[in-house]
């Protein structure tokens, strides 16, 4: 493999410290685990730095009060808030935004631009030298812009052209499953709607996501368990809960806005139980941001009555330790289990022959801690639980959230107020993105619905999804890689792999708003198609558009951007798409024109074709959107066997091999996926570091390690290769034996392509074995 600057990024080299993704300014790194509230003043400051950074004293203020402020009427006078995908807050009680949603938001907004101007002055073999922080910081994608092989630099190119080549070289293909279509969970319902569109009408399923490296295993888990992939609570079912289990979340950071639930359950005396193997910051106090009372007298509220520290990988076996108390004790809901549910008795069956001892140590949990949870959980008549990425990354996450589900049928708890199961998903709108089509594996149903409604014949053979991409290009059997928003580069498992197949390519598109390292690892031809943001107002031929969301409560609302687009060349993403399509698909029957000029033309094709969708134009603009069915909130499962599915799944063995930890990784406070905006973790107290490991104390003493120690991490992939990372340090950390926590992208680097769960084809990124050495010397 060619070596490019900055390839090795994250990486490091043996004997020198290694410099992470983000700024890297140099200088003092710290950490000290000093518990400050969360939100609150704190937040104010990062969000004042964070706005002056962008440059955008003046307008910043006001679009954030704009956000999430559109449901109250169905005015166009608000966007839906990009930052994460919790719902907004229906009474319009609360000014509804956090800090990290404020950083997103002015992120975006930034009066700093990137244009032919730039690219003149840089290669892309120099821009590949600079941190990842530096190529977003340099602001917004101005114009359309193509790579030119015999100057290494990106020049501008008009649309139309960049249209053509995007259509010529796809027409030039042996066959449509030679190119694939990655889309982010950022893309609004109608323009992936027309997405999907354009590629089935193209010809294939190649339609990789993000949810592929996230909630994919949630999503198969609750299909094959209650019928339908998605969560059964909304936001009233969190108001009136008297349990909540938070399992597997960095919520503060992560869904600061469930902030607010949580404290006001905590007022209203609801148990809130915290399950991850490190005690984050929404787990003690939180001074909710938008109550002025609270900022004003630094009054904090609990968020948080009991804490749970499972090992990596250990909820399965805990989830089990509490079904069995709830059987000892005679706690379950014999009625509910007849009437609702198949397998019960094999459930049973399995949980009775689970011993104790399997239980404690594969969970890492005291017996006396699970049998306090689970008291709480039998005393408890509405309990919901919730879950993040913690559980959804490794090899058996769709058996952990089968358990769930066979915990919460124990005890009747699906299908009625102030329960449920409740995933919290990522991206804004990575719920709407599967909703309205985005899968490499439809099922039939939906394809002859959504055919019937469009008049296309969709390929009825599966496409690929991330991982398969991956191998794919590597293997040169697709060629053509087009990327609706993301940083699939830095985004996908074993960074140097993903690397060198996307640079196999033909044929290279993005389309984005800012600068980032997926341009700059391309194909022999590229494109960076500039796009408008959510804030930024949408004209076309028929007006001002709007583009629909669906929360991560399945609430479906109307987004206005308000904002004078960053520059007149930007189109939006929709009428990217149609542009696309029409140079790919010259005798399509399509109104792709139409569709592209007035999206209520979308939405009514879209009310035909999906489930939900019907009258999508009006109920859409009745005030607060419309809540698409979730047929198992009302008890009504569409499993094969009409009921509710219990699950006996045998306890993996999660435990690190002898001398091995096994790593997590995740996000930062600062940073949002791949865009790292300051080197720095408020809430887990560490400043200006990024390439750490947090470690518990004793498996740090094992290895001769004391605070800050360099060290370097090498993985264990299932097929035997080692991958390595160097001049890494190791930090102290409140968590268990055995497990490990760094960040991604940055290692990203350790997670083999092969190493993905047979479960849910997702890559390990939370499942990682490692080995952790003092730093070898340079050689
Ligand atoms: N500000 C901000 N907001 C975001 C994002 C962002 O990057 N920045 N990303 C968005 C996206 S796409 C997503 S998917 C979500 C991600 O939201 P999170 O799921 O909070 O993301 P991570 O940072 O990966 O944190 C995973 C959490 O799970 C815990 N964990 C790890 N392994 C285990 C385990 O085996 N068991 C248990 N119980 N816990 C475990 C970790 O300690 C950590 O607290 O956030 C969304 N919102
Ligand atoms: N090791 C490890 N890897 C992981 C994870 C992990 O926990 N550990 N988490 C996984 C998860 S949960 C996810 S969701 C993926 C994230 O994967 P992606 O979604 O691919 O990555 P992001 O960093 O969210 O993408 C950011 C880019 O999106 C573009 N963008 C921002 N706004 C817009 C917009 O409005 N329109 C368009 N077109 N583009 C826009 C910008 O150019 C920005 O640089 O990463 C996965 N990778
Ligand atoms: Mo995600």
């Amino acid at each position: 493999m060619t070596e490019i600057p900055g390839d090795r990024q994250g990486q490091g080299a043996p004997g020198t410290p290694a410099t992470g993704r983000g700024p890297n300014r140099g200088g003092d790194f710290s950490q000290r685990d000093d518990h400050h509230p969360s939100a609150g003043w704190g937040a104010a400051r990062s969000v004042g730095k964070i706005i002056a950074a962008a440059r955008e004293p003046v307008g910043a203020p006001h679009a954030v009060l704009k956000m999430n402020q559109l449901k109250l009427s169905a005015k166009k006078d608000g966007f839906d808030c990009p930052g994460c995908a919790w719902p907004d807050d229906r009474n319009g009680l609360h000014l509804d935004f956090c800090e990290n949603g404020v950083k997103h938001v002015t992120w975006e907004m930034t009066r700093k631009k990137v244009d032919g101007e730039f690219f003149a002055k840089h290669t892309v073999t120099e821009l590949n030298g600079w941190n990842d922080f530096d190529l977003e910081n340099q602001g917004r994608i101005t114009e359309p812009l193509s790579y030119d092989p015999a100057s290494d630099k990106y020049v501008p190119i008009s649309w139309d052209d960049a249209y053509a080549l995007v259509g010529d070289t796809l027409r030039g293909l042996s066959g449509p499953d030679e190119a694939s279509f990655y889309t982010s969970g950022r893309l609004s319902n109608e323009a992936t709607f027309l997405y999907q569109l354009w590629v089935r009408e193209f010809g294939t399923n190649n339609m990789p996501d993000c949810s592929n490296m996230c909630h994919e295993a949630s999503g198969r888990a609750l299909t094959a368990a209650i019928g339908t992939g998605k969560g059964t609570c909304d936001l009233e079912d969190w108001e009136s809960a008297d349990l909540l289990i938070l399992m597997a979340v960095n919520a503060a950071s992560n869904a600061p806005r469930m902030l607010t639930a949580l404290a006001e359950a905590s007022r209203r005396g609801a148990e809130i139980v915290h399950v991850n193997p490190l005690i984050e910051a929404a787990s003690r106090r939180t001074i909710v941001p938008h109550d002025f009372v609270a900022m004003g007298t630094f009054q904090a509220t609990k968020t948080g009555t009991m804490n749970v520290q499972p090992r990596i990988g250990g909820d399965l076996a805990l989830l089990r330790g509490v079904a069995k108390v709830v059987f000892e004790q005679d706690a379950v809901d014999q009625h509910f289990i007849e009437q609702h549910t198949d397998q019960y008795e094999a459930y049973r069956k399995l949980v009775d022959d689970t011993p104790w001892d399997d239980v404690v140590h594969q969970s890492g949990v005291a017996e006396e801690i699970i049998r306090d949870l689970a008291g709480r959980y039998i005393a408890s008549r509405r309990s919901i639980i919730a879950w993040c990425l913690g559980l959804t990354q490794q090899e058996h996450s769709v058996d952990t959230m089968r358990e769930i589900i066979n915990l919460l049928l124990l005890r009747g708890n699906i299908g009625r107020r102030g329960a449920g199961p409740s995933p919290i998903r990522g991206h804004s709108n990575v719920q709407g993105n599967r909703t309205c089509g985005v899968n490499h594996h439809p099922t039939e149903e939906w394809l002859a619905k959504h055919d019937a409604a469009t008049g296309i014949t969709s390929p009825r053979e599966h496409g690929l999804g991330t991982v398969a991409t991956i191998e794919a290009m590597a293997a040169g059997q697709v060629k053509v890689f087009v990327s609706l928003g993301g940083n699939f580069a830095l985004a996908a498992p074993d960074t140097r792999a993903t690397f060198a197949a996307l640079r196999n390519t033909e044929l290279t598109v993005q389309v984005s708003t800012k600068l980032n390292r997926s341009h700059l690892v391309h194909g022999r031809h590229a494109l960076i198609l500039p796009c408008l943001g959510r804030t930024e107002l949408d004209v076309r031929a028929t007006g001002e558009q709007g583009v629909t969301i669906e929360d991560s409560m399945s609430y479906v609302h109307l987004s206005y951007g308000k904002r004078k687009p960053s520059s007149p060349l930007l189109r939006s993403e929709s009428a990217i798409l149609c542009g696309l399509a029409r140079a790919t698909l010259p005798e399509s029957a399509t109104p792709w024109e139409e569709y592209a000029e007035d999206y209520d033309k979308i939405r009514d094709v879209m009310a035909r074709a999906l489930t939900g969708f019907e009258d999508f134009n009006r109920r859409v603009r009745e005030p607060l959107g419309f809540r698409l069915d979730q047929p198992a909130r009302e008890r009504v499962w569409l499993t094969p066997s009409g009921k509710a599915e219990f699950h006996p799944s045998p306890l993996p063995d999660v435990v690190p091999p002898e001398g091995r930890l096994m790593l997590s990784t995740v996000r930062s406070h600062d940073q949002w996926n791949t865009t790292i905006y300051s080197d720095n973790d408020r809430y887990r107290g560490v400043k200006n570091l990024r390439t750490l490991l947090f470690m518990n104390r004793e498996d740090m003493a094992e290895r001769g390690l004391t605070e800050f120690d360099l060290i370097d991490i090498t993985s264990h992939a299932r097929d035997g290769s080692t991958r390595s990372v160097w001049g890494y340090r190791a930090i102290a950390y409140d968590t268990p034996r055995g497990s490990v926590t760094g960040y991604m992208p940055e290692l990203n680097i350790l997670c083999a392509l092969t190493d993905n769960s047979s479960q849910s084809d997702q890559p390990l990124t939370k499942h990682l074995v490692v080995e952790v050495t003092p730093a070898a010397p340079a050689p």
